[in-house]
């Protein structure tokens, strides 16, 4: 097999006053950060939908990259191309994981089962690759998404038959999962939702995918797979409304349904804030549930009002989610780029950069949040917020044990309380720039 990538060599760690394009400036794999090695913290994946599938085309033009890798696309020689290419990228970049769709592997044919032969064919293929490189398997899904059947829904489909469809594909991708001894397995339900209650029985819907994913939960242990299932919410795109809207909306459904032993989330950047949210918030919000699996390392851009999957460059959002990653004790997944370089960046070279500047980014929100939980200050901030609680009243409301009359009879007593503490909002803002820039 002869090289795709020609000219690029194995990508190595030269420091922030490097100006060669390629090479890292700040991910140094093997230095150590709070007593782990940098690529422990970060165990990269990389998206085979993106990073060799995607080649440009949207609404409103075709393809500007030529992603065939010398190969005819659509035929199973192409999908070779794109394992041989895959595993030569993440070797080149020192990525260990990678994530897939079903449908990314294989071009998918009108017979299922005709697909489902591709699909063990591709998979014999990467097992060997896989074995060859030391390269792992982060998590697996299935595209439930893309073919016209789901246009109602998957799990949330009005017909019984496309429903056995989701559960076929389900199936297959996690058989695929077990194979490649992957640490997960995803549900991003990108049809899972409506475009109006008019026409929509939220309840029947919801409880079919609770089923579906009951199903899934199931086949997978019978099988071996030990891994966590995630959720990804994203609250609309393509739909209008998603049900998986945010973590707090996933994780609520989870509990409902009994589902949340076996589910964790897998939180993506660039949903969070489609979500009116911040990453960090998701990220806060999972981990205080105990659901903190897994993270899709991306961007959005404000000004645009959809998932534009860029790599990740703003290093105040890296460091607020690194900060949130290590007070969770780290991540049980792993940091998957679900980014795509911009329709005009449409070369072999800005493919490998567009890496280095989400792996360089990730380092350098590392780094930062590190530095901030070892200088302490915003800690302390925190604890002594919240001190007043340390009271023999305040123990007593920690604790359970009051009750609405007793502290009506406190205050009561007072007359009037405490004046409020400030926030200090700028003086721990200002913390955070004198770390980043200091
Ligand atoms: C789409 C999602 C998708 C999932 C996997 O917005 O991010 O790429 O990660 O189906
Ligand atoms: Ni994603
Ligand atoms: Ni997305």
């Amino acid at each position: 097999m002869s090289e795709i990538f020609k000219g690029i060599d194995k990508i190595r760690y030269e420091g922030p006053q490097s100006k060669n394009p390629f090479a890292f400036k700040f991910f140094d794999a093997e230095k150590i950060v709070l007593g782990k090695p940098m690529k422990e913290h970060l165990p990269f994946a990389m998206a085979w939908w993106h990073n060799l599938g995607a080649a440009g085309t949207d609404m409103f033009g075709r393809d500007t990259a030529d992603k065939s890798f010398g190969a005819p696309k659509g035929t199973m020689e192409h999908a070779k191309a794109k394992v041989d290419a895959g595993f030569e990228f993440m070797q080149k970049l020192g990525i260990e994981y990678f994530c897939f769709h079903d449908v990314d592997l294989v071009p998918e044919a009108d017979d299922m089962n005709v697909t489902n032969a591709r699909l063990n064919e591709i998979s014999d293929y990467i097992l060997l690759k896989m074995k060859e490189t030391g390269i792992k398997c982060l998590w697996g899904t299935a595209n439930m998404f893309s073919n016209p059947r789901y246009m109602n829904g998957a799990g949330s489909t009005d017909s019984a038959e496309v429903y056995c469809f989701a559960a076929a594909q389900i199936k297959k991708a996690l058989d695929l999962t077990v194979k490649f001894g992957g640490r997960g397995y995803v549900f991003w339900g990108g049809r899972e939702g409506y475009e109006t209650l008019l026409n929509t029985d939220m309840k029947f819907e919801q409880e079919n995918i609770a089923r579906l994913m009951r199903m899934a939960v199931d086949y997978g242990r019978k099988i071996g797979f030990t891994g966590d299932f995630y959720i990804e919410p994203k609250p609309k795109e393509p739909m209008k409304h998603q049900y998986d809207f945010d973590a707090a909306t996933a994780i609520g459904f989870l509990r409902q349904y009994g589902l949340d032993k076996d589910f964790k989330m897998n939180i993506e950047a660039n949903h969070a804030t489609l979500a009116g949210h911040t990453f960090e918030h998701e990220l806060r919000v999972s981990a205080i549930n105990g659901m903190l699996g897994s993270i899709d390392a991306n961007q959005g851009d404000m000004l645009l009002g959809w998932d534009t999957d860029e790599f990740p460059f703003n290093v105040y959002d890296a460091t607020l989610c690194m900060y949130e990653v290590l007070k969770a004790g780290g991540l049980t997944g792993g940091f998957n780029f679900d980014a795509k370089n911009r329709r005009p960046s449409n070369t072999y070279q800005d493919m490998f950069e567009g890496f280095i500047l989400g792996m360089d980014t990730f380092a350098l929100g590392l780094m930062k949040a590190a530095a901030l939980i070892e200088d302490g200050r915003l800690d302390a901030f925190v604890k002594e917020k919240y001190s007043g609680f340390d009271s023999p009243i305040g123990k007593k409301i920690t604790s359970g044990g009051a009750t609405l009359e007793e502290l009506a009879a406190y205050a009561a007593e007072l007359k009037d309380a405490e004046p409020p503490h400030s926030g200090k909002q700028e003086r721990l803002e200002a913390i955070l720039n004198s770390i980043l820039f200091g």
